[in-house]
């Protein structure tokens, strides 16, 4: 074989004299190799690798053991080329795929991976600096927001904030580059898309259509408001025979259409779905009051946690192949429970304190399993506790506003409680339904805190409730008794909602103070009016 490689632009082979030994060479073996790379390379490449293998051969001669070693490390060169282009094309796919979830499915790729990297080159020259880095980060190479987040020097949010931003305006750019795009995916998108109000955009061509499960509850009726003043047309689901809470609703909300359901029967739930057709779903509905889920903690996990995976059943059936239902899980501060870290935020870990709370944390991943698994536009609300006069009187907070209210009118003379250590992060319910529907008009669902930031123990929350009617001193008005204890407590509870502030635009509005005076204000005239029928 020959001592030195000839210079034929390859980057060396044999010189003219070895050309006729590496002829022989060929001869000798083109068969074997081809045969052996066509069984593990496609119809289309095997032709390409084997001339791969030819070359490496012809570079390297002069290296080339005598026979019968010669076709051993002919196999090895082949085998490792085999091996390269099956990576390449393993790396081509996902990098194929992941820009299809890029662009959102929205137009076909060309077949040509080489126009396919030219296209996606010209498209990421239209973005910023800043966009381009986070993008190459995140999708290319495939790091964590947190790995994106110490290689950039920003925190984790940051780095979701300008990858949502990024990936929206990539998206444009290649849709105005490959001309795939409609006219209006031509412009810009701005980075946080909230649907039009209805009127504006008409979905799909019709009035667009909600449906709340959880309608007789604080958050439904208060969701149902909002929905309907966006020209919403709002589907309650009411569940039992005569529910008496129907009749409040309709007396509330007269727009509201209400429909017959369960989240414990699945059957129910199909036929909701079908018959409604919404656009967008509220699963509201829950055993919510945390001290009941103790004594019924079967029945709470059958409503609050199953009762989520059959209404996502139910969406996933209905909705079919490209599903355009969105989902909205109330979720809740009590997955934290026991807190890992204050305050508590999206990636707090969750150590649940209750059934009520262990059922919804299972309502969570379910929710997140149905957006990855099926790609259902599903986002889960973590709400922290949030109240107004709708609120039920068995919450802490209507307790008290309602006794207070009883005590001022001489109606009551004491008010027992169980913990009053315990503190809670509380905001208007009023300003947390916003949140909701902000987080079903965003191109991408999530999972977003919503909290004020402030906390509030049970004696804060009484000292501002007794003060509204003058009484400086509580102390005589309340008992506490352990009936009102639970087996496991939840002490200390306040969310950041930078995430929710930041993506979705969202701001509590309301401070609790002012809204615990509203309650106490209106259990006043409750309680009279009560009294005086009396
Ligand atoms: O308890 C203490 C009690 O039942 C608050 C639900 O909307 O918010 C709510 O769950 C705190 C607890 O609400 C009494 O031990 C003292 O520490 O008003 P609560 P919660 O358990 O925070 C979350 C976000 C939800 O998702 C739930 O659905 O107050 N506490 N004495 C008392 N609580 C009550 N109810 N009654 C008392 O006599």
């Amino acid at each position: 074989m020959g001592e030195e490689g000839g210079d034929d632009g390859l980057g060396g082979g044999p010189n003219t004299e070895d050309a006729r030994a590496f002829e022989g060479f060929y001869a000798n073996h083109c068969q074997a190799v081809t045969s052996y790379v066509r069984r593990r390379a496609g119809d289309a490449e095997f032709g390409d690798i084997v001339a791969q293998v030819f070359c490496v051969a012809w570079r390297r001669f002069d290296i080339v053991p005598s026979p019968p070693e010669d076709r051993l490390w002919l196999y090895g060169v082949a085998r490792r080329i085999v091996a390269d282009h099956r990576r390449s094309v393993l790396r081509r796919t996902k990098l194929r795929q992941r820009l299809a979830g890029e662009l959102a499915h929205t137009t076909d790729l060309p077949a040509s991976f080489e126009l396919l990297q030219s296209q996606v080159a010209a498209a990421m020259k239209r973005l910023s600096a800043r966009e381009h880095e986070v993008l190459r980060l995140v999708v290319w190479e495939e790091l964590s927001h947190a790995e994106a987040a110490a290689r950039l020097g920003c925190s984790p949010n940051a780095v979701e904030i300008r990858y949502r931003r990024a990936r929206v305006r990539f998206r444009a750019a290649f849709l105005a580059y490959t001309g795939a795009g409609s006219k209006e995916a031509l412009a810009v998108t701005p980075a946080i898309t909230v649907r039009p109000a209805a009127g504006e955009q008409p979905h799909g061509g019709h009035m667009p259509r909600a449906l709340i499960t959880g309608i007789t509850g604080q958050d439904g009726r208060y969701l149902a408001e909002l929905l309907i003043g966006k020209g919403y047309q709002v589907h309650g689901m009411v569940r039992g025979q005569a529910n008496p809470k129907a009749k409040l609703v309709q007396d509330e909300v007269p727009e509201v259409e209400l429909i017959d359901g369960d989240l414990t029967d699945l059957s129910s739930l199909i036929a909701v779905v079908e018959q409604v057709q919404p656009d967008e779903v509220y699963n509201l509905g829950a055993i919510s009051f945390v001290k009941l889920s103790f004594s019924q903690p079967e029945l709470t996990a059958n409503v609050s946690g199953s009762g989520v995976l059959r209404m996502l059943e139910a969406i996933r059936i209905v909705g079919g192949h490209d599903n355009r239902i969105r989902f909205y899980q109330a979720a809740t501060s009590e997955m934290f429970g026991e807190v890992h870290e204050v305050p508590q935020t999206e990636t707090t870990p969750f150590h649940p304190r209750s059934p009520y709370g262990t059922a919804k944390v299972f309502g969570y991943y379910t929710t997140l399993n149905y957006r990855e698994s099926y790609a259902i536009h599903a986002s889960n609300g973590i709400l922290f506790n949030h109240t107004s006069p709708r609120r039920g009187l068995e919450f802490v907070e209507r307790k008290i506003s309602n006794a207070v209210a009883r005590i001022s009118l001489g109606l009551q003379g004491t008010l027992t409680l169980g913990n009053l250590e315990t503190s809670r992060d509380f905001g208007y319910a009023g300003d947390y339904v916003e949140a909701m529907w902000r987080m079903l008009q965003q191109d991408e669902p999530g999972d977003f805190v919503v909290a004020t930031g402030r906390t509030w123990s049970v004696r804060e929350v009484l000292d501002l409730a007794f003060r509204a009617v003058g009484i400086e001193d509580w102390a005589p008005y309340v008992a506490t008794d352990g009936r009102f204890r639970r087996p496991a407590e939840v002490d200390h509870l306040v969310g950041d909602a930078s995430k929710a502030r930041a993506v979705l635009g969202w701001e509590p509005k309301v401070e609790f103070p002012q809204v615990l005076e509203e309650m106490v204000r209106n259990d006043i005239e409750l309680e009279r009016a009560k009294a005086n029928l009396e």
